[in-house]
């Protein structure tokens, strides 16, 4: 018998990548962007925005000493906000390596600290009980074997003499290897990222083929067989990574659901910015995620952790409002996905088998009028308390048509209270009939 005729689930999903079930039902995942541009505290690319020169950036390499790091308090504040993974960068555009590599001496142990912080943080999250991602750059502004183009920093050099695609290649490749075989159990490998439809005439974008990426998509599959991955390898399969901005609907490929995860930032930039004022409040990264899972995806939301080593008290306040919502509401998000159910305005519909969660972004005058739900709802009750919320189905031989009032017969008819109750977005957890 032929047992190789598994379809695959996920247009982007290959048959031999790794079991994505835990992924699809954690859904909520903690980003960390943490280099030496943590000291720069100006945006995690302020390197080649400002055409800095490796000789140079290396002050922040000299001084980098996140001496107040504690990993087991990241990872508890990821945790008490209702996350179930984290993806960390082991090494950015910048090139400086997070963790002991022995391919370069560019890396965390030469510096002040001293300290193996990749160590720490995996052992941290793993010990809080969080899955494991890794980003790491496939671009690289310090190598000197890295070909300058048009992102780079010594882009007014235009000339690449010297410089050995080849020779970066095998680094990456190495250290890849490294991380995979050094640091345990590693459940998903988030590289970055891949331009190979960029032009500047005397230069172009790097792609797939530039990275070696089907044979590193093999090398890491060898490695680690049940790690995820995403998409930005440039082989076209792998996790979607909307970045900073949120899908209008589902996202599909060929007919078929894919698998993705938008990554979000809290004020629009991803390694820390001292003077950047452009917080997102509480609330819009709250219903950023409740939307996200909406849609069938899954939301990774960053934090740039400060040279000291610690989380911004702006951070840690967000993530703090987020996990008292998280406390009360979790299960409408684990394990939920899209509902096909046609959802009122203002509101975000998730589903997981017979229990339908509307999520109420505008708080109604008292009715909410749900479509298509009529006869198939046993149960009724907001989620914070467990709270009875009645509602009333209409017989289509009764329906109310004066002008004022016009009841579509497939509709149920909630009763809310006037008053909003005390949460950032109230949820209604309806339980269908079987
Ligand atoms: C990338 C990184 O450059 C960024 O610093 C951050 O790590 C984010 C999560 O991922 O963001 C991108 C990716 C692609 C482009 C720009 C930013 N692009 O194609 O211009």
């Amino acid at each position: 018998m032929n047992t190789n005729t598994k379809e695959q689930t996920y247009a982007n999903w290959p048959l031999d990548y790794g079991d994505p079930n835990w992924f699809l039902h954690d859904r909520f995942g903690l980003f960390i962007h943490f280099g030496l541009y943590a000291a720069g505290a100006r945006h995690e690319w302020f390197m080649t925005h400002e055409k800095i020169h490796p000789d140079v950036y290396n002050r922040y390499f000299e001084h980098f000493e996140p001496d107040l790091l504690d990993a087991r308090v990241w990872a508890r504040a990821a945790k008490n906000a209702g996350m179930k993974y984290v993806v960390i960068t082991t090494k950015h555009h910048e090139g400086f390596a997070l963790w002991d590599t022995k391919l370069s001496d560019y890396k965390v142990t030469n510096t002040p600290i001293k300290r193996d912080l990749l160590q720490e943080i995996l052992a941290a999250f793993r010990e809080e009980g969080l899955k494991i991602g890794l980003y790491h750059s496939l671009i690289d502004w310090h190598h000197p074997e890295f070909p300058i183009d048009g992102l780079h920093p010594q882009r007014d050099k235009q000339d690449n003499t010297g410089r050995n695609m080849n020779k970066y290649v095998d680094f990456l490749h190495g250290q890849v290897t490294e991380l995979l075989t050094e640091y345990g159990q590693i459940d998903y490998l988030w590289f970055d990222f891949s331009y190979p439809h960029r032009d500047w005439e005397w230069s172009k974008g790097k792609g797939a083929t530039d990275w070696k990426a089907a044979e590193l998509e093999k090398l890491v599959l060898d490695l680690q067989p049940n790690i995820l991955l995403n998409d930005r390898l440039d082989l076209n399969r792998g996790v979607i990574t909307p970045e900073q901005y949120q899908p209008n609907e589902p996202v599909k490929k060929n007919g078929l659901p894919v698998i993705w995860e938008a990554c979000q930032t809290m004020n629009g930039t991803w390694g820390y910015h001292r003077d950047n004022l452009d917080w997102k409040s509480t609330e819009m990264l709250l219903k950023m995620l409740i939307d996200t899972i909406s849609k069938g995806g899954n939301l990774l939301m960053n934090v740039g952790p400060n040279g000291r080593g610690e989380f911004d008290q702006r951070s840690l306040d967000r993530l703090h409002g987020i996990g008292e919502w998280m406390r009360l509401h979790a299960r409408s998000i684990y394990g939920t996905t899209h509902s096909e159910y046609q959802v009122p305005a203002d509101c975000r519909y998730t589903q997981k088998g017979n229990r339908l969660y509307l999520h109420i972004y505008s708080w109604p005058f008292r009715h909410v009028h749900l479509k298509g739900l009529a006869g198939k709802v046993k149960y009724a009750q907001l989620l914070h308390d467990a709270s009875e919320v009645y509602f009333r189905v209409f017989d289509p031989e009764e329906i109310i048509t004066s002008t004022e009032t016009k009841i579509d017969s497939r509709s149920i008819v909630l009763d809310l209270p006037v008053q909003k109750p005390n949460v950032i977005v109230p949820v209604v957890e309806l339980f269908l009939e079987d």
